[in-house]
């Protein structure tokens, strides 16, 4: 069993659409998660060490973090083709964004938003502006993070972009909008709006 610990609109919602996409069967359970406006708190049926979501159980095996939800689970669901497995030529592209998911842009967009200097080639990560024009780069050329076929990589960059669309974090919004539109439109994000609250 497959279980998806979850808080409605947060980053675990993109693993409902994940899951939906993977054809994956799951359940998800509600937690409560501490807020930043001093609301919600820990929740002790979250297995999650700090109490964040997204996390997943599977099988008896904890897995959290979304760039390692995302491997894991494209791994162990591979019949809809939502990951590039060990030996295809994107398998490495793969990782590679979901690593620059995690360790480059979502670092990029919290300093950004906490008005916070990135130090000048000392950080892991670069500015916002940087890692911003990198990926609409990538993505003037081919419709997905990819190329031509979606992935897994393309939930955490399009339902991040598709939040931020209309926020002054997101440097140059316009070049992300067809995108986000194209990856929104897709059946398995419209079925995981419905799930969204358990
Ligand atoms: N790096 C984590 C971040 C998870 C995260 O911070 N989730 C937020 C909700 S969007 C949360 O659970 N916040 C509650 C807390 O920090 O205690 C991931 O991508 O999975």
């Amino acid at each position: 069993m497959l279980t998806l610990y979850h808080c409605p609109r947060t980053r675990s919602s993109r693993f409902i659409w994940l899951l939906e996409e993977l054809g994956a069967p799951y359940e998800i359970k509600i937690v409560n998660i501490r807020r930043r406006d001093g609301s919600g708190a820990l929740d002790p049926a979250n297995p999650h060490p700090h109490g964040k979501v997204p996390a997943l159980v599977h099988d008896g095996a904890l897995v959290f973090e979304s760039a390692a939800i995302c491997a894991y689970l494209t791994d162990a669901f591979p019949k809809n083709g939502i990951g590039p497995a060990v030996g295809d030529a994107k398998r490495g592209p793969y990782l590679t964004w979901l690593a620059y998911y995690a360790g480059v842009m979502e670092p990029a967009f919290v300093s950004k938003a906490m008005n916070a200097e990135v130090p000048r080639g000392s950080a892991g990560w670069v500015k916002a502006e940087e890692a911003a024009d990198y990926v609409a780069k990538a993505l003037s050329k081919e419709p997905y993070l990819l190329g031509g076929k979606f992935s897994a990589a393309d939930v955490l960059f399009g339902s991040t972009f598709a939040l931020f669309l209309n926020s002054p974090l997101l440097p140059g919004p316009e070049r992300f909008k067809p995108y986000v539109e194209r990856v929104t439109a897709r059946p398995a994000y419209v079925r995981a709006q419905g799930k969204e609250n358990g």
